[in-house]
């Protein structure tokens, strides 16, 4: 795998090491380096050749030491004091980090007390009821643990869709640099852009007049840095694993089979099931190599007549559709949910694109402890194209992210006013909208005053404390949060982490009617462990009437990029313009913000 991301993994885990130690401010200097190291778009080993140390100290979060710690990586393929961290505790970091609930300081004491190394230590001892008898452990910790084991049970194997994009990404860069390579393209679920990836699927065609192409282009995908294992070599299928622990498979086909091959492996299964099934019904055959129609051939010897496929489609898949006489179904929609019974009646609706976001409302700066200043997201969002961008740091509840009191808020409204100005003096055409995101405590209140909640362009409103809480309970807690006249967005409505976290228990149902009763969206959060609300949730929403926001919950300007993920999860639930209030122009957004049904409400109080 790339450098940068062999850094950053070393780092967040010296990160933690730290922690264990009650090191203050270190730990959250790796943590600052490995995110930038992750989110930069050159290779960390180029930039060293090229500019030496310099180059690495311009780095996002990379200071002296750590740049020290690069260089000795990059020079020895190691780091020492890391080396020395994993001989005093000998913990396998992926594993025990990811049992949500378990951090540095716990997976410490594990191990000194139990000897729990991994997962499987962990899962025993939790079994046979020792972590209780711990200092600090109880009963409760011991159910929470076994709880969070079965869940990363359940979602074993499969990837986080921004970690498969980011190494189909790179294979993909690296195969186009090939002379033999006429297309390529991305199949199955990563094409359908599903929130978690089993395997990556790319399908390639060779240029015409390069006989040995396909060799070519298998030896280059077989022997690609990072590789680890060949799980299958061939001229048309290839399969290998990389260092993440995530394999990949290449096709190679021929061109006039390219869009067949392409219609088949992008699937779903429970898609082309249907797919095959309509061309059987109309007398043709649909496989990977083609759609065919049988025709008549008479045989001139004989006199004998005989049939065979003839081919009428394949090149692409626009063609395969059209003959099928179903409308081009997009490659989210296609699962099976009823996409080709309204494809078939010319009634699929026009699904958000990739390219209709104004602009991102939920994203943290340096005010909160974000790694980035306003003014920095503010140009960032700019290059991006979009018209406005909302800041919405965290507010005082959440004392660990620095959340903001109401001065503070007060002080944050001023400095954006003045930054407003000074971006139209510039001539730059971009709007910062002013936001928080404010907490919902357990009674469903929000910890800022009304008063100053008031003054702001938009509220969004989050649980981020006591999930656990009985369905009734947590539905009626948002549910009140709705009614407050200044809350305007509800973030991450279900509060789930893929792979890491079930939802919280609500009736999602309920908060859809209050939702549209109340006039208030529901975020499609686009931070890739979150995307949430889910495409099924996104779904009854649509049906609803009820409107949503696609927001990256950025930390860091690389993040803004991750709208991504949240326009393809928008998408995958059947989300149109109307539905996103996002990609409004301003004018629109901010009459569904501060709405006559809103400032009724705001009156009343
Ligand atoms: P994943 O990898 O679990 O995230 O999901 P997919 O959809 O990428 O599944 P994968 O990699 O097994 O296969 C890629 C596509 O190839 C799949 O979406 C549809 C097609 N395909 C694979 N096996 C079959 C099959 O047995 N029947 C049909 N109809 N299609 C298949
Ligand atoms: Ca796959
Ligand atoms: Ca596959």
């Amino acid at each position: 795998m790339n450098k940068n991301f062999q850094l950053a993994n070393i780092f967040k885990k010296i990160a933690v090491y730290l922690k264990m130690d009650d090191i203050p401010f270190k730990p959250e200097a790796y943590q600052k380096a490995a995110l930038g190291l992750e989110t930069m778009a050159e290779s960390v080993e180029e930039i060293y050749k090229k500019e030496g140390k310099e180059g690495l100290l311009n780095i996002p979060g990379v200071g002296e030491s750590i740049a020290e710690k690069i260089i000795e990586f990059l020079k020895t393929g190691k780091i020492k004091e890391f080396e020395e961290q994993k001989k005093k505790i000998p913990v396998d970091l992926d594993e025990l980090m990811s049992v949500e609930g378990l951090g540095p300081k716990t997976i410490k004491a594990l191990y000194e007390y139990l000897k729990i190394k991994n997962l499987k230590d962990l899962e025993k001892a939790a079994q046979e009821g020792k972590i209780r008898k711990l200092e600090n452990f109880g009963e409760k910790s011991e159910k929470n643990i076994l709880q969070a084991i079965e869940f990363l049970e359940r979602s074993k194997g499969r990837f986080l869709i921004s970690e498969a994009l980011s190494v189909a990404e790179k294979i993909i860069e690296e195969l186009k640099k090939l002379k033999e390579i006429e297309q390529i393209s991305l199949a199955g679920s990563l094409r359908r852009k599903k929130e978690t990836i089993g395997d990556i699927d790319f399908l390639a065609t060779v240029k015409k007049g390069y006989p040995h192409g396909a060799k070519k282009i298998m030896d280059a995908f077989t022997n690609m840095e990072g590789t680890i294992k060949i799980w299958d070599y061939g001229l048309t299928k290839s399969s290998v694993r990389f260092d993440l622990g995530i394999d990949a498979d290449l096709r190679v086909v021929k061109d006039y089979e390219f869009g067949a091959a392409l219609q088949y492996f992008t699937g779903s299964k429970e898609h082309n099931i249907i797919t095959r099934k309509i061309a059987l019904e109309k007398g043709l055959k649909l496989n990977e190599y083609g759609l065919f129609k049988k025709v008549k051939s008479l045989s001139q010897k004989s006199k004998d007549i005989r049939y065979q496929w003839k081919r009428i489609s394949g090149e692409t898949e626009e063609e395969i559709y059209k003959s099928l006489g179903l409308s081009y179904i997009e490659p989210e929609l296609r699962e099976n949910t009823g996409e080709i019974e309204a494809a078939r009646a010319h009634q699929l609706p026009k699904i958000i694109g990739y390219n209709e976001i104004r602009g991102d409302l939920h994203c943290h700066s340096d005010w909160d402890g974000g790694e980035n200043s306003i003014e920095q997201m503010a140009m960032v969002a700019m290059k991006m194209g979009y018209e406005y961008l909302g800041v919405s740091d965290h507010t005082k509840f959440l004392r660990i992210e620095k959340g903001l009191d109401e001065q503070q808020l007060l002080a944050q409204h001023k400095a954006i006013e003045k930054l407003n100005t000074k971006i139209q003096n510039t001539g730059y055409k971009i709007q910062i909208l002013h936001g928080c995101e404010a907490n919902i405590l357990n009674d469903g209140s929000l910890d800022i005053n009304n008063e100053v909640l008031s003054q702001l362009d938009y509220v969004i409103a989050g649980v981020h404390s006591q999930m656990k809480m009985a369905k009734d309970e947590m539905t009626e807690r948002i549910i009140r949060a709705m009614k407050n006249p200044n809350a305007n967005i509800i973030s991450h409505p279900t509060g789930r982490l893929i792979n890491r976290r079930d939802e919280y228990q609500i009736d999602f149902d309920k908060i859809l009617r209050a939702a549209k009763e109340y006039q208030v969206a529901l975020e499609i959060n686009a931070f890739p462990d979150r995307l949430d609300l889910n495409d099924k949730n996104i779904r009854k929403a649509v049906a609803s009437g009820v409107k949503m926001v696609i927001n990256t919950d950025s930390h860091h300007q690389g993040q803004l990029r991750f709208i991504n993920f949240g326009i393809a999860q928008a998408r995958r639930g059947w989300a149109t313009k109307k539905d996103i209030i996002n990609s409004w122009e301003i004018e629109k957004l901010l009459s569904f913000f501060q709405s006559e049904q809103k400032i009724k409400g705001r009156n009343q109080k």
